[in-house]
């Protein structure tokens, strides 16, 4: 049996093409299914649908043989035992810091500032400012960072952007990019090892499909 850890919404629409090149198919569509393991067209493959930054940690225990995660995940979860063989090109966008309109970000930079940053992000935050030799108060939080520099609970943010309409909307504009963002296949390195040749020909489909 291969496991095959997945989170809801965008990943999981991305990572379709790529399941059905390797000849599978959920049986059930997790927006509208309460389940949380979904059997697919090949008996060997199952899935199961966790948290996004749950995906890493599926893996790492070896209760999924394969998950797709952001690198933002990535970056910020404990990656031991786990294998990045691929990156699969889907769920692109990347990862900025955004400050208020109007907010002088480049003069503070320069004037050496001590900002506060809120973030979900924290270690990408850290190590992008601490690169950048400035010293910044991180604060941080779980979800919808726009509201920070808002509400005045920070001077800047460090989050995803893809189309920008978040921050527009919101009256924030990005003001420097820390790195490019997608979704990688991750594989329990133990698992790999043992049902290497029940994993490697699925590998090896994702592999093709992302050419
Ligand atoms: O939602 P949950 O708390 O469970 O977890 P999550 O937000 O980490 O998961 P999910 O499913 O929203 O995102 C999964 C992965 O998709 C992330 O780890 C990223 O690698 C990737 N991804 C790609 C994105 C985006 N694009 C993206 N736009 N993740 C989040 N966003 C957010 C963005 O921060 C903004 O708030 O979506 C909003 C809309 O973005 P704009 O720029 O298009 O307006
Ligand atoms: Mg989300």
């Amino acid at each position: 049996m291969i496991t095959i850890a997945l989170s809801k919404g965008r990943i999981f629409d991305d990572t379709l093409p790529l399941l059905h090149a390797a000849g599978i198919t959920p049986l059930d569509d997790p927006e509208k299914s309460r389940k949380l393991i979904l059997d697919t067209t090949r008996v060997d493959v199952k899935l199961i649908i966790v948290r996004a930054s749950d995906v890493p940690t599926y893996v790492q225990y070896g209760a999924a043989d394969f998950g797709v995660a952001g690198k933002d995940v990535l970056l910020e979860s404990d990656c031991m035992g786990l294998y990045q063989p691929l990156d699969l090109r889907i769920g692109k966008c990347r990862m900025m810091v955004a400050v208020r309109d109007g907010y002088d970000y480049a003069g503070a930079v320069k004037r050496g500032a001590r900002l506060n940053v809120a973030t979900k992000y924290v270690q990408i935050a850290r190590e992008h400012f601490a690169k950048k030799a400035m010293h910044v108060n991180l604060i941080k939080l779980y979800g919808s960072m726009e509201l920070a520099p808002l509400t005045g609970l920070a001077d800047a943010i460090v989050d995803v952007v893809s189309t920008g309409n978040t921050l527009k909307a919101n009256k924030l504009i990005a003001v420097e990019e820390i790195m490019p963002i997608s979704s990688r296949l991750i594989v329990n390195r133990a698992a790999l090892k043992l049902k290497s040749a029940e994993l490697q020909p699925m590998m090896d489909a994702f592999a093709n499909a992302v050419k």
